[in-house]
């Protein structure tokens, strides 16, 4: 489809869902050798399975929040959201949170609380969390606003609601950047999208805040322009190893090392891979890759998904793999009420 078609939304939302889903079985692995993964996912061709069986973890039951809440809401309002938040962890808490972030949401359902965005401050002694929570639900703000500058603010704002380091909030906003531009088909020029990326980052992360967190955690000034300029550098190159990748970018639970890994997955895998079966699509072959960095799987696949999937479109996403996962078809009817919502909101729709 073209730009910001029906088609992206439901890629991409979709494909957020099953990277979630069929990571979760390597996630914290610090080694997965390429043959099990390629096992796990042709069990799911296996027509004796389906229905749901492999459960979606907090990114899912996260980013469900966050659409539920743009959708009623048409349009961001924080204190919804957290509620929606405490409420969905309440019900179901063991989705595989991170330890953190658990003290968040307790907090968040106190009737009591005047500020939402005071329980993650207090986080870490008040240096607040850098996990990739922020980022692993942050594609839903690509799909509901069309405008640059609202994805920016409400990627970051919905983040901050649990993670206040600007390592953390910070790669929300990439990881939106990175869907909202892939919405729009910048995948088609691989290098433009990268360069627009490190373009639009320069100035997210031009502030004090952003600068001080950097200082305190012995980062570079502007991490994550820092660790896009890697990016580009890995493109550059005729050959890389999971070993590089993994060296240069990481694969773990923070979201300086997580968000442009799961970029990298996207670019990386836009052009068939020795080491990847030839019958796969870009789409398979971006789930695929993600889960053979091991570490944080879920999380790294869920973005790259995302990202993949408003490039691709909901038409390469086997529907085998839907049937296997749960949420992936709530996900599809979900897609097509925010590609309305953001239809609305365009100038002129
Ligand atoms: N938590 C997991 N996986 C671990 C095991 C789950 C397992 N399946 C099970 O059920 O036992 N996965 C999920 O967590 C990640 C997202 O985490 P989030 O929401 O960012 O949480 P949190 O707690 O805020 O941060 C995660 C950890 O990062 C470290 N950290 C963060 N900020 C820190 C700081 N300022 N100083 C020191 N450490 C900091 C802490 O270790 C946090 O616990 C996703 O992978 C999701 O899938
Ligand atoms: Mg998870
Ligand atoms: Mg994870």
């Amino acid at each position: 489809g073209g730009p910001a078609s029906l088609s992206r939304f439901r890629g991409s939302l979709v494909a957020a869902v099953l990277g979630d889903c069929v990571g979760g079985e390597f996630e914290g692995a610090e080694e997965v050798p390429m043959e099990s993964v390629l096992q796990h996912l042709s069990s799911l061709d296996d027509e004796s399975k389906g229905n749901g069986i492999l459960e979606y973890s907090d990114d899912t039951a996260m980013a469900r929040c966050v659409v539920q809440s743009l959708l009623t809401r048409a349009g961001f309002d924080e204190r919804d959201m957290a509620r929606r938040f405490a409420k969905e962890y309440s019900a179901s808490p063991g989705r595989g949170y991170g330890s953190g972030v658990i003290q968040v949401l307790k907090k968040l359902s106190s009737p009591q609380l005047s500020d939402v965005y005071q329980p993650a401050r207090d986080q870490f002694n008040g240096r607040g969390s850098f996990g990739n929570g922020g980022a692993m639900r942050a594609a839903p703000f690509a799909l509901a606003f069309p405008d640059l500058a609202d994805v920016k603010r409400f990627a970051r704002l919905g983040a901050m609601l649990t993670h206040s380091c600007s390592l953390g909030y910070n790669g929300a906003v990439l990881q939106a950047l990175a869907v909202h531009l892939s919405l729009q088909g910048a995948l088609d020029l691989p290098q433009q999208f990268i360069s627009r990326l490190i373009t639009e980052m320069e100035e997210v992360e031009g502030n004090e805040a952003t600068r001080n967190d950097a200082r305190i955690l012995k980062e570079a000034e502007k991490p994550f322009c820092e660790r896009l300029h890697r990016v580009q550098d890995l493109m550059d190159r005729s050959k890389v190893s999971i070993e590089e990748v993994i060296s240069e970018l990481g694969n773990g639970i923070a979201a300086l090392h997580s968000v442009p890994t799961a970029i990298f997955c996207v670019l990386h895998c836009l052009q068939p891979r020795e080491c990847l079966p030839e019958k796969y699509g870009g789409l398979e072959r971006t789930i695929t890759y993600s889960l053979a960095l091991g570490g944080d799987t879920d999380t790294i696949a869920c973005m790259a998904g995302a990202i993949a999937g408003a490039h691709y479109g909901i038409e390469a996403i086997p529907q085998t793999w839907i049937k296997c996962c749960e949420g992936a078809e709530d996900a599809d009817m979900n897609a097509e009420r925010l590609h309305m919502l953001y239809h609305q909101s365009s100038p002129g729709g």
